[in-house]
């Protein structure tokens, strides 16, 4: 029988689940929903970077790790900005644990679910579960079911950061058409052949690839598979870090976020559920 464990920790009125089994650790903290750290088992490689400044006690969203952004995004909430929180607020409440399944692969799949999934700027009725899988692969699912008697639309967004040795030494391959510049007034430009980084980076690609990879010049190789999907957001602060309170100066040069996104809207049916995916290996 695969060696699964799960063991609970409080901090700062926080509490952190240790998820391990024969294949992969997985930390995640219950304020916010939040996944902390991926480490598969094959080689011992963190997959993500959490800001060493970050807040983990629920004041404020904890910078890093894969922030879940619904039921919008950034700031698209049709109200004047600041008028609600950004990215939503499933990130910023306190999160339970449903169930914990192993599976004959030695996998295992904990399901969270949020404390409210209406909040201001959304009212339908519906159920928002977590579900995460540790594999040798993180497979992280945002589902969405309308139980509602009535249609409704959002946005959302797994906001991975994922942790690299150097910024500047990255490579993203798999994007190839066009993205809209947020620090260019939103407009649509050609995405960069090879795509590097050496500035202040925040785009919203429209496209939906289904498979992505953070390639760097040590060798190391991170996969990001998504499903369910319209475009992909890839955003570092570069030098607007040293403006974070939650983020040293040049703790920009250690990660880089590729989130799997809806920014598009998707119109849930009654009855209708929707699974935002990204897969991580
Ligand atoms: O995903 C990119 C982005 O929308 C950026 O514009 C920046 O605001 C980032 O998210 C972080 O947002 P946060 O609210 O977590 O500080």
């Amino acid at each position: 029988m695969a060696a699964r464990t799960i063991e609970m920790l409080e901090k700062d009125s926080n509490q952190f689940a240790l998820i391990e089994n024969d294949l992969g650790q997985c930390r995640i903290s219950l304020y916010g929903g939040h996944i902390m750290s991926f480490i598969p088992k094959s080689d011992g490689r963190e997959r993500l970077w959490v800001s060493p400044l970050a807040s983990l006690n629920g004041e404020r969203p904890i910078r890093g790790g894969i922030p879940l952004c619904w039921p919008w995004f950034s700031d698209d909430h049709g109200k004047p900005k600041g008028a609600l929180p950004s990215h939503g607020f499933l990130r910023t409440q306190q999160w339970h644990i449903e169930s914990v399944e192993d599976h004959n692969d030695q996998s295992t799949t904990v399901v969270l679910k949020p404390t409210t999934s209406v909040g201001k700027g959304f009212a339908n009725a519906c159920i928002v579960r977590l579900k995460v899988t540790v594999a040798d692969r993180l497979t992280v699912v945002l589902q969405t079911v309308n139980t509602d008697d009535s249609a409704f639309n959002i946005n959302c967004a797994l906001h991975t950061y994922f942790a690299i040795e150097n910024i500047k030494a990255t490579q993203l391959d798999g994007l190839t058409t066009q993205y809209r510049d947020k620090l260019d007034n939103w407009e649509e430009k050609p995405t960069p052949l090879p795509y590097t980084f050496s500035a202040e980076t925040d785009r919203i690609h429209l496209e939906a690839p289904k498979l992505l990879t953070i390639v760097e010049s040590n060798g190391a190789k991170t996969g990001i598979e998504s499903l369910n999907h319209d475009s992909i957001v890839v955003w570092n602060p570069w030098q607007g870090a040293a403006s974070m309170s939650d983020m040293d100066a040049f703790g920009y040069r250690q990660m880089l976020c590729v989130e799997t996104a809806v920014t598009n809207g998707i119109t849930l049916q009654p009855g209708a559920s929707h699974q935002l995916t990204q897969i991580i290996s």
